[in-house]
């Protein structure tokens, strides 16, 4: 049984998602090549524990046996990602068949178990041919994804109707190339704002190829936007600092996606690094090419303030000068995150605002110190809490007439948790990585009846 009573619409899709680099292993199997993760996972330093992509869950082994647990869970739906550089090896020119095939056996086991596929084209593993030739930098790279997007979209569209093209393109930007954290590990503010550009223009550049390919289908992009607060002080520096931080974090894809237009105040910001030449004529009407939904990550809030006089207001983020992030509030998850499901719902809410489209909840999820007892079990109350309190920010969000269609739990499996490699378990699924055992934690055991119980009452 469980205590959580919140109800959500008829047809409200329930899910879980993952990513290729982060679950699949078999990194130099069947024809696939480096991806920029694994040249990344290489440099002393990047990765806990100079962790890599092998074995991570070894998925590419075991599809029927995960899918057979998405089944048990009872899953309307499962996100996951392909992998450019098993689809396309060196990121354009030759497919490679053997890569084509995983996906093709993945989606015909979903759908043997009536689960439907959601792709995502693009989570981070660009293949490293293409970082060799400028990676997001060269704006060539809307065509290489234009070319990858058709490879798979042909391959799976006859089975695949939900296509996202980039997952958190701030991630591949910003974290990548201003502030450093993420594969390529580049520390330029401006390349950051190029390489968001550049990824915004490949996600327009793709819409019309997955209108061409399956017809059928719905497209959208799944966006990380966070909730930012200030102090709520009055005072105008502070304010600023808000707005600039909102820039950076969400109005630089709100604007050019939903508006055809970066955020007021964006370009004048930026005016001191760059003339803008890489926004050329014609890219913001590509960019913000018509939607059918919106994927929104969303984990925690962000909460900032204006550098005080004297004070080092340096900050990476494109239009951040002087903007000082502040440290999250408790309770934390082992991530260092703050829990705050009405930031969830105040982001949701805004997303909707922002794009004018139904809303997916394509990534929630929170990392605890989980443990499998000696009875076997994985018991995981502070993550049940934190399923709880955001299914209950979704259901707010609903109730006060947002549109939110659905809700994927991030993450299916623990997995490969990027620069923090296997220290961060995510999974409502807990994966001894020596043996490769699958266990549903609690969290998982707790999804699986809120689900059941949703589906009894809507379906009957
Ligand atoms: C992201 C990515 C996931 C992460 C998850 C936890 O949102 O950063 O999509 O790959 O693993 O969010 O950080």
């Amino acid at each position: 049984m469980t205590s959580f009573e919140r109800t959500f619409p008829d047809g409200f899709l329930w899910g879980a998602a993952t990513a290729s680099f982060q679950i699949e292993g078999a990194t130099t199997e069947d024809g696939r090549l480096p991806s920029i993760w694994d040249t990344f996972c290489e440099v002393e330093g990047n990765v806990a524990n100079k962790d890599t992509g092998d074995p991570a869950c070894d998925h590419y082994h075991r599809v029927d046996e995960d899918v057979a647990l998405m089944s048990d869970l009872g899953l309307d739906v499962y996100r996951f990602s392909i992998a450019w550089p098993r689809v396309l090896p060196t990121g354009t020119g030759t497919v490679n068949q053997p890569g084509i095939d995983f996906y093709d056996r993945l989606v015909d086991r979903l759908l043997d178990h009536g689960i439907r596929p959601v792709a995502t084209l693009y989570h981070w593993d660009l293949p490293q041919a293409l970082d060799d030739r400028g990676g997001w930098l060269n704006r060539d790279v809307a065509a290489w994804f234009e070319e990858y997007t058709a490879v798979s979209v042909g391959a799976l569209g006859d089975r695949v109707k939900h296509w996202t093209t980039l997952n958190e393109p701030w991630c591949s930007s910003i974290l990548s190339y201003s502030i450093g954290n993420h594969a390529p590990g580049h520390h330029d503010t401006l390349e950051g704002m190029i390489a968001a550009h550049h990824l915004m223009l490949a996600h327009g550049t793709a819409v019309p190829v997955i209108r061409e390919l399956c017809p059928d289908g719905e497209a959208s992009i799944t966006l990380n936007p966070t909730y930012v607060w200030g102090p709520e002080n009055g005072d105008e520096h502070d304010a600023d600092a808000v707005r600039r931080a909102d820039n950076a974090l969400n109005g630089l894809f709100f604007g050019p996606i939903f508006h055809g237009a970066y955020p007021d105040g964006m370009i004048e910001d930026t005016a001191h690094l760059t003339d803008h030449a890489f926004i050329q004529d014609g890219d913001l009407e590509t960019i913000s090419a018509p939607l059918d939904n919106l994927g929104v990550n969303n984990y925690f809030p962000t909460r900032v303030r204006a550098a005080r006089d004297g004070e080092d207001g340096s900050n990476p983020m494109p239009g951040c000068d002087g903007v000082i992030e502040l440290a999250p509030q408790g309770p934390l998850t082992a991530m260092g995150w703050e829990q705050s499901p009405k930031s969830h719902q105040l982001i949701i809410e805004r997303s909707a605002r922002e794009s004018g489209l139904p809303i997916y909840i394509t990534e929630n999820g929170s990392a605890w110190e989980d443990t499998v007892s000696d009875d076997g079990a994985v018991h995981d109350p502070e993550r049940v809490n934190y399923l709880h309190e955001h299914l209950g920010a979704v259901a707010d969000a609903i109730e006060g007439g947002t549109d939110v269609r659905g809700y994927f739990a991030w993450s299916l499996l623990d997995n490969f948790e990027w620069a923090y490699g296997y220290d961060k378990r995510f999974g409502i699924i807990h994966v001894d990585y020596d043996t490769q055992k699958r266990t549903i934690k609690d969290s998982g055991l707790e999804y699986a009846q809120i689900i059941a119980n949703e589906h009894a009452r809507t379906r009957g």
